[in-house]
């Protein structure tokens, strides 16, 4: 059975993270997929932790605030025996029931690299589940990445999978919200297959921690296009 190691990084989302890990595992049984669920826990003054021990995932700590770093530390826990690895937000925003569509091209070997996009037809986008905010910075984002590296993609989305194979020779930095385009840019300057695949987005359960607020929106934001400019000019 292919194995599929998820990772989730979490600050504070102790109401929504049980519908995630049961929608994981759910469908993982139905599909005949075998998952472990690796929750980072970015120093949540909540129950994050104990909801995701109790849900059976394994817990890792970092104490680095960062989306980057919180992966990073998760993807060391890992299982080395994973064919594939899935990003997935803890927020239930992403569909857990629509992973076998990120995964299989990984697994039958056809792609590399699949972002799920929320802006490609197909997936069910609910009114208000992304901010003008974040449709202009995904509009830029991506944007320049046409213009600088040549490939058109439709999203930054979190919801992704990657091959262990990839993910190795990408060999991701980035420790705060440029994690995404680190991922997309240096996978294509290595030629990787990549695809996109279209999925649903609804509105988080709980609090946002970036796109809801005026000062999460900029950071972010900020963070995103320096690390574009910044991948432009490492050398490789
Ligand atoms: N590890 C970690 N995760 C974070 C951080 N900020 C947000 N997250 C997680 O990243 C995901 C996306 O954050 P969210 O607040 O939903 O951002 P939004 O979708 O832009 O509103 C969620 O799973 C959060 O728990 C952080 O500083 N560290
Ligand atoms: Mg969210």
């Amino acid at each position: 059975m292919p194995f599929v190691s998820v990772i989730i990084p979490a600050l504070n989302e102790e109401q929504s993270l049980p519908h995630v890990i049961d929608g994981l595992k759910n469908t993982a049984k139905q599909q005949r997929l075998d998952i472990e669920i690796i929750v980072c826990d970015n120093g949540s003054t909540d129950q994050t932790a104990k909801v995701a021990l109790q849900g059976g995932c394994k817990v890792v700590t970092e104490r680095e605030r960062g989306y980057g770093a919180a992966c990073l530390k998760a993807l060391a826990a890992k299982d080395p025996k994973s064919d594939c690895i899935l990003f997935t937000d803890a927020d239930f925003s992403d569909f857990p029931e629509e992973f076998p569509q990120l995964v299989m091209p990984i697994i039958r070997d056809e792609a590399d690299l699949v972002i799920g996009s929320r802006n490609l037809t197909g997936g069910v986008r609910e009114r208000g589940s992304l901010t003008p905010q974040q449709k202009f910075g995904n509009w830029l984002a991506t944007s320049l990445m046409r213009l600088f590296f040549g490939f058109r993609y439709t999203d930054l989305g979190p919801y992704r999978a990657i091959s262990p194979a990839a993910l190795k020779q990408i060999h991701m930095q980035d420790r705060n919200f440029g994690w995404t385009v680190q991922m997309q840019i240096r996978a294509v300057r290595l030629g990787l297959r990549i695809r996109e695949v279209a999925v649903s987005y609804r509105k988080r359960i709980g609090v946002s921690k970036i796109s809801g607020t005026i000062k999460g929106t900029v950071l972010a934001g900020t963070i995103i296009i320096r690390t574009i400019f910044r991948e432009l000019f490492i050398r490789h």
